[in-house]
């Protein structure tokens, strides 16, 4: 099934399923929307546990990903990120975050979030995408805390923050740091004001993140998911659509123009 494939495409089984996904999005006031790597895997960016190819083979995710690591090796750490983020920039939306910016002019209201660091969501058009976990080409100072430029003089082999010369690290949320106050905040408001959650290209296996389509079952409110693969989810999912964003969020859009 490609990209942009059309509902009549789609298998029946799987087009009943969507029909009733898309029913229950076109009764809805507030959706929610939960998303992760493999919504990005359609436009070339490894998932998550994909992405350790090379020389970062024998590391798990969250081993690079963390604080401790930067502060032992923070130059094989920038690496990893520079490598992600030569990816990121080669990268362009695909049909599937084209889909969720053009739900959100299809429902009164779109909450959009995404544990992806990629920016693609924005790219495609959608707005006020509450970044979970940060942003991969946004610089943070180590030492001030907040978003940073870099300083000019590139002596060292390190980045540096330009007003106060400190180690810069990339944007993110590392494994074992918090959530971003406001982004935790907004994401939980809407896990339990929405009336439709939709998990999207996420194994649901890192928390907070996953609590959040949690938060919506525990109100009774249907979950849909969209994945090729099953997940710790998927038993929960009313429906799950078992097939890649890129076909199943425009084969959704289109059901939805049949109601
Ligand atoms: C914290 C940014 C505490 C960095 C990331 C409760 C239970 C167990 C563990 C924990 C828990 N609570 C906390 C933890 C620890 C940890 C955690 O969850 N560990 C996991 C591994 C068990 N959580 C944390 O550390 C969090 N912080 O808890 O702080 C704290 C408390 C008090 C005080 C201080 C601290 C922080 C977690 C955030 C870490 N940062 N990213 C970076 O990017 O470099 S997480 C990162 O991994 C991604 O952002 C994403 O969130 C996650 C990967 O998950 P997915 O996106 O789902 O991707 P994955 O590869 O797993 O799966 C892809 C899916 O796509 C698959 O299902 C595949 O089938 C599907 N797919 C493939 N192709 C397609 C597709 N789907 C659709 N279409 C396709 N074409």
């Amino acid at each position: 099934m490609g990209a942009g494939t059309v509902a009549s495409e789609i298998r029946a089984p799987d087009r009943l399923l969507l029909r009733k996904a898309a029913a229950a999005l076109a009764a809805a006031r507030h959706v929610c929307v939960l998303t992760g790597a493999g919504i990005s895997a359609e436009s070339g960016i490894p998932t998550f546990r994909d992405a350790l190819t090379g020389l970062w083979a024998n590391f798990r995710p969250e081993e690079l990903a963390t604080l401790e690591a930067f502060e032992r090796d923070p130059a094989f750490v920038w690496k990893w990120y520079e490598w992600r983020r030569d990816l990121v920039r080669q990268a362009l939306p695909n049909a599937g975050h084209r889909a969720l910016a053009e739900l959100a002019r299809r429902v009164p209201r779109v909450t959009l979030v995404t544990q992806n660091v990629d920016g693609l969501h924005q790219r495609a058009g959608s707005v006020d995408v509450i970044e979970y976990h940060g942003n991969i080409l946004r610089d943070r100072c180590l030492a001030e805390q907040i978003v940073a430029e870099r300083s000019r003089d590139v002596g060292g082999d390190l980045p540096r923050c330009a007003s106060c010369g400190g180690l810069l690290r990339p944007d993110v949320v590392w494994f074992g740091e918090m959530i971003p106050g406001d982004a935790m905040r907004m994401a939980d408001a809407a896990a339990g004001d929405c009336d439709v959650f939709m998990s999207v290209g996420t194994s649901s296996l890192v928390y907070p993140a996953a609590g959040l389509a949690e938060t919506a079952l525990s109100r009774g409110v249907p979950v849909i998911e969209i994945n090729p693969n099953p997940t710790e989810l998927t038993r929960h999912a009313d429906p799950a659509l078992a097939g890649p964003a890129g076909a199943m969020l425009p084969a959704l859009l289109e059901m939805l123009d049949w109601k």
